[in-house]
């Protein structure tokens, strides 16, 4: 631990990194500069300082140790979309998929909520390495921040301190993270990055993806602008291995839009039968996926975090046994609820809460007792399901590549796409409900690309050609997917059970990239019949089957017209192999509808 006064920062052997310490000191005016070095006594230091505080509340130590609640404030729940901006030279670069400024306007407009926001706080400098600190596809990073929780919280989801500042020293380079929590008046909150600067400055919000600079901001923003220019991928994809009973494990990626599912579906407990069977799921990752092509051609994936932000209401014994085994010690809760003798609480566990996620006492009138975005902090190295593969160097070889999202009708439970073409159109097509991951309305469809929305850090015509770049001789690509778990019924209930239940759709998805399941071609790719899914011991009547399969070739037409007109909202950035995809798929459904 090294603590020392404003004046004395020279705390790196990297002079770069000790002026930029420097010249943020200057401009934010902190009483103290600390360097995190990730040990325990730091840690522990910095829980006692929050309890102290109040910025921390101690859980039920007999049921739950080392677990604590932190309660944000009531309006700071939440990434903020509409604040969050790329910031280019060209305003082409970042695409209509972001909201832009120009550097310098941008750069002038953050200092001045800056300057003097740190007097009286101390300022910390965070180093993280986001991957295992000895693989090649990993990249460093340093967030300085002024708040003690978002310390703690880059502590758990990356390889943050002594070992990652060694890494940075050897490489001589970094994503710079400015970040603080300023006054948390959401008129004075921005989240702004500048991609060709390789650098973040987020104020006004100490909540999750806003504040977590190492997570959305670097790995997904920043990371996927460099991809672009080095040849690989920065995604919001689960990875997950699956166990077959012969004991082969295959890899596979998920892209579903934020809360739904990616954390549930990398976890997965298989049903009794395939439990019975053999069948194990392991998890490598449940937020993030960093792609490379390695020399066999195939994808190479790793999980850049080290930890789990995940979704806490819903969270069960029924839906994901092995996250609660999860949360069960050295937890850090953010917005959930707490019952009569602390333990935490939200909608979908057992039991009462009596305080709600504001400190209130619990009182139904006042909505859900733990906030829809509550979410808990885990290390990864605790989930029962965690990969012995996952810390690996090289990464793991991906198999299938799934795109999702919460579809009430239309979309089928699952279906494959013909090619890399096509399926990097459906991946460029995905729609989505909007949920409580961001502020703003809930339930609301809309376009989501590879659930890249809020995420991709440059002009989504341009990412559509780089995910076709892919495609070259000597490659081995995987199969491309999607899949449905939120179609609704007349009644409005969901059709499918979902959960433990998808295994059965992945262990079609995989017996497709091994050639031995069955599927018929439909316009908008291969589908299963009934019979070519593994449906024993699941109740769910033949009526639910046949509509979660079925591909209505008249709905799909609209839906398909809209694709078009959303690819042309990129202007001559969409490349125009993915419209001339567009038109062959809109052609074939125009032949398979009847006429009207
Ligand atoms: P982010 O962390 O925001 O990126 O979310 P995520 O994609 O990891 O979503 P998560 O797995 O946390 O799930 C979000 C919500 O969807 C939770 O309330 C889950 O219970 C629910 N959910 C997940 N999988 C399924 C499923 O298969 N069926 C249904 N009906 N709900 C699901
Ligand atoms: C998401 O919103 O996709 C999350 C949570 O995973 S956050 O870290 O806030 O981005
Ligand atoms: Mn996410």
């Amino acid at each position: 631990m090294r603590r020392v006064r404003a004046e004395e920062i020279m705390s790196s052997t990297l002079e770069t990194l000790n002026r930029w310490v420097d010249d943020v000191a200057r401009l934010t005016r902190p009483d103290a500069i600390h360097w995190c070095d990730g040990s325990d006594a730091e840690s522990q230091m910095l829980t006692e300082l929050m309890l102290a505080r109040g910025d921390l509340l101690a859980l039920n130590q007999e049921t739950h140790p080392g677990c604590h609640l932190h309660r944000s404030h009531p309006s700071d729940v939440a990434r903020v979309e509409h604040l969050t901006l790329v910031c280019t030279r060209n305003r082409e670069d970042a695409g209509p998929n972001n909201h832009w400024l120009a550097p310098e306007e941008a750069h002038a407009k953050i200092d001045a909520l800056f300057d003097g926001c740190m007097q009286g706080r101390t300022l910390y400098v965070v180093p993280y390495c986001m991957g295992p600190i000895d693989s090649p596809l990993s990249r460093c990073g340093v967030e300085i921040t002024d708040s003690p929780y978002v310390v703690a919280n880059m502590r758990v989801m990356t390889r943050m301190g002594a070992a990652a500042l060694a890494r940075i020293e050897r490489e001589g380079h970094f994503v710079k993270g400015l970040h603080s929590t300023g006054d948390l008046d959401p008129d004075r909150r921005y989240i702004m990055h500048f991609p060709e600067e390789l650098s973040i400055k987020s104020i006004g919000s100490g909540y999750g993806g806003n504040a977590l600079l190492g997570k959305k901001c670097h790995a997904l923003r920043i990371a996927s602008w460099q991809a672009r220019d080095e040849g690989w991928l920065a995604e919001h994809m689960l990875i997950v291995g699956i166990e077959n009973p012969q004991g082969q494990t295959h890899y596979v990626a998920a892209a579903f839009p934020s809360a739904c599912g990616k954390t549930n579906l990398a976890m997965l407990i298989p049903p009794e039968g395939y439990r019975r069977d053999g069948w194990k799921v392991w998890t490598v990752g449940d937020d993030i996926c960093w792609m490379k092509p390695g020399p066999d051609g195939r994808l190479w994936a790793i999980n850049p975090e080290a930890g789990f932000f995940g979704v806490a209401p819903g969270t069960s014994q029924a839906t994901n046994p092995n996250a609660l085994a999860t949360v069960q010690r050295d937890t850090i809760f953010t917005n959930v609820a707490i019952t009569a003798d602390g333990q935490p609480w939200w909608e979908g566990l057992p039991g009462a809460p009596t305080v709600d996620w504001q400190g209130r006492p619990y009182d139904p009138a006042n909505g859900p007792a733990a906030h829809p975005n509550s979410r808990f902090t885990v290390s990864a190295r605790q989930a029962p399901s965690w990969s012995p593969e996952a810390e690996a160097a090289q990464g793991v070889p991906i198999s299938a590549i799934i795109f999702g999202g919460r579809r009430p009708s239309l979309v089928p439970l699952v279906f494959e796409a013909h090619d890399w073409t096509h399926g990097v159109l459906v991946g460029a097509a995905m729609g989505s409900e909007t949920t409580a991951a961001a502020t703003g309305a809930v339930g609301v469809l809309r376009r989501d690309s590879m659930a890249m929305k809020p995420f991709c850090g440059y002009n989504y015509g341009d990412y559509f050609a780089h995910w076709l770049s892919f495609d070259r001789p000597g490659a081995q690509l995987p199969k491309i997917f999607h899949v449905n778990w939120f179609r609704k019924g007349a009644d409005g209930r969901f059709l499918w059970p979902g959960y433990g239940d998808n295994l059965r759709v992945l262990e079609w998805i995989l017996g497709r990239c091994e050639g031995r399941a069955e599927a018929r071609d439909t316009p908008i790719g291969f589908v299963p019949r009934p019979g070519d899914l593994n449906l024993a011991g699941l109740d769910l009547p033949r009526a639910a089957i046949a509509e979660l399969l079925d591909v209505d070739a008249a709905g799909w037409l609209p839906e398909m017209e809209a694709i078009g007109e959303y690819l042309a909202t990129f202007g001559d950035r969409t490349p125009d192999r993915l419209e001339t995809e567009q038109r062959r798929i809109l052609a074939a459904l125009a032949a398979a509808a009847p006429a009207p």
